[in-house]
């Protein structure tokens, strides 16, 4: 069926004059909407208002425009049954075989740090859902249906299919086009349910949301960025979601500039590994095996960074993921491609360090953005359902520090504590971490008890030939005896950063001060599992 009428209705009006003209260019007959038909006419296409059309002027400030049975009969009525099409004409309704509708910009409304509470009401549309919603059920069958067009984009294939088609479109893309006005729908109707819910939130400062304040209905809004080959493992297929929204992390418009493609776990580990890298201020880098640090420091410049880093467990290091928060210049690349690397991440490569990369086809390099902010939501997959927390930030200032111990901390343990307070947030549970002059000594993760994480980060620093005599150690939970304390202290640590809070806190201070360390507290624990 050719398409004869079509309804124009739009907030976002890029490319709607171009496409409105080329339609008329077809024969097609024009029906819009107040602001629309307006910009139509005033560029001298032909076109019929709605209210015009249905008889009925548009009410309430705009509410009521289109909800019209001349309108929705026009879209509903199936081409391919003559009771319908004979319902319309028994009642003066022509069809309309072309919708192209986008919505109040509802989610950009609300994201205005000033938006008023009536604004966002006034910008949640009605009927510009139920005409999409309406065109996109009949999108029909081969015989013909209603061809819905929901985004600027898809604009010039509608004209590429009415010109090779003779004036129609084909099922295939009416199908395509519905499918992208229901997940369209869906994720409109999702955004104002979080922005209704989060009204009731908690304001921003405070720093732990009451339990009653997550949404009852959660609606995440998640797009597939990338098909993958496969999952965690080759016979688990898998694929890579975007949220909609999302400020900082991988996600926040990555570049790749070379390499295979990225991987299941390349993406994981990536993630991990520059969602630690960006905490720092000066000049680093993380080096990640299986979403685990194992090696990070902190230098003059990046190449530094990266030779003390790699020096802490050269054996893991191997074919690990390797994050900077500075731009990689040639001699860091230099360095880097010494070693098997799997991917490189940095917000910027520069010409010399591409050069370099360019014999190495196989690296992945990732350019990153740094971005700002955090994680709207942590997700963990259960059976059956998720649990969904605030991101853990890291979120202990040095003046909050509590030293327990007769002894206390030199301003340069001081920075080893704080670094290695920093490192231990991105260490699986147990973790713990040997730190010196900025740079890990030692990491022990994963562990299911304390005292084998310490065991496992000072047999670490004895394979790397490293002396972990005058070392500061970060344990991202409480000791909950003192074994977990000797242990460090025997391997040669003279300082300890931990949370604090266990029934025997005062035997594991006792036994700092029998040792001769200095104890920091910090009040808040880092567990990550
Ligand atoms: O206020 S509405 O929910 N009521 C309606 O009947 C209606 N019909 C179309 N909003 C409605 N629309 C929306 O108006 C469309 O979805 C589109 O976003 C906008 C276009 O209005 P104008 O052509 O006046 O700029």
């Amino acid at each position: 069926m050719k398409i004869e009428r079509a309804l124009l209705s739009v907030s976002d009006k890029t490319g709607i004059v171009d496409f409105a003209r080329a339609l008329n260019a077809r024969g097609i007959a024009l029906l819009s909407t107040g602001g629309t038909a307006k910009l139509l006419a005033e560029a001298g296409l032909p076109v019929q208002e709605v209210s015009d059309y249905t008889g009925f002027p548009e009410m309430m400030d705009g509410r009521v425009k289109t909800l019209h049975p001349k309108i929705h009969g026009g879209l509903l009525a199936r081409r391919d049954a003559q009771a319908h099409l004979d319902a319309i004409a028994n009642h003066g309704i022509g069809r309309i075989d072309l919708l192209v509708v986008n919505l109040y910009p509802f989610r950009e409304t609300v994201a205005k740090p000033d938006c008023k509470f009536e604004d966002a009401v006034e910008n949640i549309d009605i009927g510009g859902p139920a005409m999409l919603r309406a065109a996109a059920k009949n999108h029909g069958t081969e015989a013909g249906g209603v061809t819905v067009v929901i985004d600027p984009i898809d604009y010039e294939r509608v004209l590429g299919e009415i010109d090779g088609q003779q004036g129609q479109t084909s099922f295939a893309l009416r199908l395509d086009l519905a499918k992208k006005v229901f997940a369209h729908t869906a994720a409109y109707d999702g955004a104002i349910a979080n922005y209704l819910t989060s009204l009731a939130e908690v304001p921003a400062q405070e720093a732990v949301p009451k339990r009653d304040t997550y949404p009852e209905i959660l609606t995440v809004q998640v797009k597939r960025n990338q098909a993958l080959r496969y999952g965690e493992n080759p016979h688990q297929s898998a694929a890579f979601y975007a949220e909609q929204g999302a400020q900082q992390g991988l996600l926040s418009g990555y570049r790749q500039l070379q390499g295979k493609e990225l991987s299941y776990n390349n993406i994981a580990d990536a993630d991990a590994a520059w969602e630690c890298v960006r905490t720092f201020q000066l000049p680093a880098c993380v080096i990640v095996k299986h979403a685990n640090p194992c090696g990070v420091a902190v230098a003059a410049n990046p190449l530094e960074a990266y030779t003390k880093a790699f020096q802490t467990d050269p054996t893991s290091a191997f074919g690990g993921i390797i994050a900077f928060n500075q731009p990689v210049d040639a001699a860091t690349a230099e360095a880097v491609s010494k070693q098997f690397v799997e991917v490189l991440l940095a917000p910027a490569f520069d010409d010399g360090a591409c050069a370099i990369f360019a014999a190495k086809q196989n690296v992945r390099l990732l350019e990153v953005p740094l971005g700002e902010g955090q994680n709207g939501f942590d997700i963990k997959r259960v059976g059956g359902g998720w649990l969904v927390q605030q991101p853990d930030v890291f979120n202990v200032q040095s003046d909050e520090f509590r030293i327990v111990t007769k002894v206390a901390p030199t301003v340069a343990q001081l920075d080893d504590l704080r670094f290695a307070w920093k490192v231990a947030m991105f260490v699986k549970s147990n973790a713990i971490v040997f730190v010196k002059g900025g740079m890990t000594y030692g990491v022990g993760a994963g562990q299911m008890s304390r005292i084998d994480s310490a065991r496992i980060a000072s047999i670490k620093a004895e394979n790397a030939n490293l002396s972990l005599a005058g070392t500061a150690v970060a344990s991202d939970a409480f000791f909950p005896f003192r074994d977990g304390l000797d242990v460090v202290a025997d391997a040669g640590a003279t300082c300890v950063i931990q949370p604090g809070g266990s029934m025997r806190d005062a035997e594991v201070i006792a036994a700092a001060d029998e040792r001769g360390i200095a104890m920091v507290l910090t009040g808040t624990r880092h567990f990550r599992h």
